[in-house]
C-alpha cells in the first residue's frame, strides 16, 4: 500500500493532484523551485522541499533534487504531472531505481513513444491506421526523395524525435523538398539533438482527436471517449472539449478501440492519450501517444463523472480498473479553455505581472483549474497559464453558454489575458456549428477584435473617470455640492485621452471632443461599482492601484492611468526622452551612465524579450537625467528604463 506522494510539478496541475491524493488519504510532499515558496501548490501540500532556484533546469528537470526531496521525506510514490519530466524514460527508471512507484507508464512505453519512426511501426504492426508515408531507420536524403516520390504531395517531414508540431515542415512540391530536408535535419539536430527524419502525406485541415485510454497491470484497457483539440495556435491548445462535435457512435468505437489496441500493443499502465489526425470524410491516423496524464483531463473527467488522478493511482496501486469499458457513459459535454497572461494584442506575448485581483466565476457547470491566486506574481520563469476554465452542459450549447458568462465574470487584474478572445471563440457562429479544423484560428477568426487593443469609447472614458474622480474627492462626488467641471487625462498602453468631466452628485458627464456620455455611478465600494448606464443599471469590477486604475466593465478588462498630474512631455522633435521598455523582459545589458551626454540614435541598454536581444535606443539628444533600471532587471512593458533631458541650446527653441 502507498501512503505518501509526491508531486514532481508546479502549478495547477501540482494543486489538481494534490486534492485527488488527498481526499484518498495519501501524504502529499510538494517540490518547488525557489521562486515558488510561497504558491499555492506548497501551501496545500502536507510538506514541501526546495528542489533549486527559479530557472527549469536547475529545479523542476532536476532528478537528482526531486529523489533527494523523496528520501528526504519519504515518499513512497511519484506523480510527475505534465510536462517537466513526465515524459522522461530516464526519470521513470531513475525513480524505480530509488525504490519510488512512478505514477505513470513503464519506460519502454515511454521510450517507444518518444520516437515517431518506432512509434509508427509498431502501431502499424499492431494494425492502428496510420498516415501513409516513410519511415526508414536513420534514412539519407537520398532515400527519404525516393521515397516521397511515391508518397505524393503535399508532405509532411517530421522530427523522430519531435513531437507536438516541433520539427515539422510541410513540403507543396518535389522541387521544395531537398531544401526543405536539408533545414529540418539541421532544426532537428539542433532541438532534439538527432537528426532523424520521417516523410508522411500531409492530411488537409485535419481534426485532431484524441482518445484518452487507461490500462492496468493485469492486461485490461479501456477508452474513455475522446476530446477534440482542433483549435490551436501555433501548435498550443486553446479549446479543448468532449464529445468531439463531429464524432459518430460508430467512428468513437472504431478510434476508442484503435486506441486500446496501441495501449495493449506497447504493454501499457495507466493514463494515455493517442493523438489521431481526422480528414473531412473521417478517416482517422495515428499521431503520437502521449504518456502521460494531460492538460485537457478534465473534459474527459466532467463527461465520464470520473476522476483520472484517482484512476492513475488504482493503477499505480496494483489494482484492477475501476470500470469496464460497458461501464463507461458519457454523459453531456463539456468545453476546456486555457486562460493566458498574454495579450492578444501583441501577437500573444507572455505577460508578467503582480495579480491586484484573481476572482474565477462560478456557477452551475463550471470548474476552475488553477495554481495561482490574488496577491500571487507572474514571473517570466513559467508557462503562464492563469487557469483552466472547464464547463459542462447537458448539451452543446449549455456548455458553451455557461463558458461564456464564467470567461466574462472572471476577474483578472494585474495582467493583459487572452479571456476575451476565448470567450468570443466559444461565441463564434463557425464554431457554434462544430465546423472548426485545426485551420479555424488561421483562417477564419484571424480578424477578430478581441486580438486589437482594448477598444477605450467615451462610455467607457466615462466609468474610468468617474472612479478616478470618486476615489479623488469622495466629499465632494457624493454631495448635492453644485456641478464641477475637472479636466483630466487618461493613458491606455496605447493612446492618451484628454476629457472633461462633470460631476453632479451621482451624474457624471464626460466630454471629449465631439463625444459626450453620462453615467450614473449609483456606488463604488470594495471593486464593485454599480452604474446605470442609458437606463440599465449592471455592476462592475474595478481595482485603484495608485494612479492606476484597472476595470472590467462592457465586456472588456482595461488597464488605465491617470496622468491629470503629470507634466506633460516636452520637445516634440525628436523623442520624449523617456525610453520605455517595449516589452516585458529582462535588461541583459546598460551601455551608458547617468550624466552622459547622448546622441538619438545611441544604443542605451539591450532588452532580452522572446528569446531576442533587443537594443534599446536613445529618441533624442542630451544628457542622460536617469537610469532606473540596472543590469539583470526584469522589466515590464512601458517600465522607464532611461530619461534624457535636453541640453540647453538656443537653436532648440527658435522655430
Ligand atoms: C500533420 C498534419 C497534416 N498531415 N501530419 C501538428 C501537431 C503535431 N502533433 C502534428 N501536426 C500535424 N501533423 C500530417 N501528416 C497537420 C498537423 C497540424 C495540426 C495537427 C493537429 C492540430 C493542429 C494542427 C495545426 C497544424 C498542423
Amino acid at each position: 500500500m502507498l501512503k505518501k506522494l509526491l508531486i514532481a510539478n508546479r502549478g495547477e496541475i501540482a494543486v489538481r493532484i494534490i486534492r485527488t491524493a488527498k481526499s484518498l488519504g495519501y501524504r502529499t510532499v510538494a517540490v518547488f523551485s525557489e521562486a515558488d515558496a510561497r504558491a499555492l501548490h506548497v501551501e496545500l501540500a502536507d510538506e514541501a522541499v526546495c528542489i533549486g532556484p527559479a530557472q527549469v533546469s536547475a529545479s523542476y528537470l532536476n532528478a537528482e533534487a526531486i529523489l533527494e526531496a523523496a528520501k528526504k521525506t519519504g515518499a513512497d510514490c511519484v506523480h510527475p504531472g505534465y510536462g517537466f519530466l513526465s515524459e522522461n524514460s530516464g526519470f521513470a527508471r531513475a525513480c524505480k531505481d530509488a525504490g519510488l512507484v512512478f505514477v505513470g507508464p513503464p519506460e519502454a512505453a515511454i521510450e517507444l513513444m518518444g520516437s515517431k519512426r518506432r512509434s509508427k511501426i509498431a502501431m502499424q504492426e499492431a494494425g492502428v491506421p496510420v498516415v501513409p508515408g516513410f519511415e526508414g531507420d536513420n534514412a539519407r536524403d537520398d532515400e527519404l526523395i525516393e521515397a516521397a516520390k511515391t508518397i505524393g504531395y503535399p508532405l509532411m517531414i517530421k522530427a523522430s524525435a519531435g513531437g507536438g508540431g516541433r520539427g515539422m515542415r510541410l513540403v507543396e512540391a518535389e522541387a521544395d523538398l531537398a531544401d526543405n530536408l536539408k533545414r529540418a535535419r539541421s532544426e532537428s539536430k539542433q532541438a532534439f539533438g538527432d537528426d532523424e527524419l520521417i516523410l508522411e502525406k500531409a492530411v488537409i485541415e485535419p481534426r485532431h482527436i484524441e482518445i484518452q485510454v487507461f490500462a492496468d497491470r493485469h492486461g485490461n484497457a479501456v477508452y474513455l471517449g475522446e476530446r477534440d483539440c482542433s483549435i490551436q495556435r501555433r501548435h498550443q491548445k486553446v479549446v479543448e472539449e468532449a464529445p468531439s462535435p463531429f464524432m459518430t457512435p460508430e467512428l468513437r468505437k472504431a478510434m476508442g478501440e484503435a486506441a486500446v489496441k496501441a495501449a495493449l500493443a506497447c504493454q501499457y499502465e495507466g493514463a494515455g492519450t493517442v493523438e489521431f489526425l481526422v480528414d473531412k470524410d473521417r478517416n482517422f491516423y495515428f499521431l503520437e501517444m502521449n504518456t502521460r496524464l494531460q492538460v485537457e483531463h478534465p473534459v474527459t473527467e466532467m463527461i465520464t463523472g470520473q476522476d483520472l488522478v484517482a484512476w492513475q493511482l488504482a493503477v499505480a496501486e496494483g489494482e484492477t480498473l475501476p470500470l469496464s469499458q460497458e461501464e463507461v457513459v458519457l454523459n453531456g459535454h463539456a468545453i476546456e479553455v486555457r486562460l493566458y497572461a498574454e495579450d492578444p494584442a501583441r501577437n500573444f506575448t507572455p505577460q508578467t505581472g503582480t495579480l491586484h485581483r484573481f476572482n474565477p466565476a462560478e456557477g452551475e457547470g463550471i470548474r476552475f483549474d488553477s495554481g495561482v491566486r490574488a496577491g500571487d506574481d507572474i514571473t517570466p520563469h513559467y508557462d503562464p497559464m492563469l487557469a483552466k476554465v472547464i464547463a459542462w452542459g447537458k448539451n452543446r450549447n449549455e456548455a458553451r453558454r455557461r463558458l461564456i458568462k464564467a470567461l466574462e465574470d472572471t476577474v483578472v487584474f494585474g495582467t493583459n489575458t487572452n479571456q476575451r478572445f476565448l470567450a468570443r471563440i466559444i461565441a463564434d457562429d463557425a464554431f457554434g456549428r462544430g465546423e472548426a479544423t485545426t485551420a479555424f484560428l488561421q483562417s477564419e477568426f484571424n480578424n477578430d477584435p478581441s486580438m486589437a487593443p482594448a477598444d477605450i469609447g467615451i462610455r467607457e472614458l466615462a466609468l474610468a473617470a468617474s472612479l478616478f474622480s470618486q476615489g479623488m474627492d469622495q466629499q465632494h462626488a457624493w454631495s448635492n455640492a453644485p456641478a464641477t467641471v475637472t479636466p483630466m487625462t487618461l493613458a491606455t498602453g496605447e493612446q492618451t485621452l484628454s476629457v472633461l468631466v462633470r460631476t453632479r452628485g451621482h451624474e457624471i458627464t464626460v466630454t471629449a471632443g465631439e463625444d459626450q456620455y453620462e453615467l450614473t455611478l449609483v456606488s463604488a465600494a470594495n471593486g464593485r461599482a454599480c452604474i446605470i448606464d442609458r437606463g440599465a443599471r449592471q455592476v462592475c469590477q474595478y481595482h485603484r492601484q495608485g494612479d492606476h486604475l484597472y476595470l472590467q466593465a462592457f465586456g472588456q478588462t482595461l488597464a488605465l492611468q491617470d496622468l491629470t498630474h503629470q507634466p506633460a512631455n516636452a520637445n516634440a522633435a525628436g523623442g520624449t526622452g523617456q525610453i520605455k521598455a517595449t516589452m516585458d523582459g529582462a535588461l541583459i545589458d546598460v551601455l551608458v551612465k547617468q550624466g552622459q551626454t547622448v546622441k538619438q540614435g545611441d544604443t542605451l541598454v539591450i532588452l532580452e524579450a522572446m528569446k531576442m536581444e533587443h537594443p534599446v535606443k536613445a529618441d533624442r539628444d542630451g544628457t542622460l537625467a536617469s537610469l532606473p533600471a540596472v543590469k539583470g532587471d526584469q522589466v515590464k512593458r512601458n517600465q522607464l528604463l532611461a530619461e534624457i533631458t535636453a541640453d540647453d541650446t538656443a537653436e532648440d527653441t527658435e522655430q
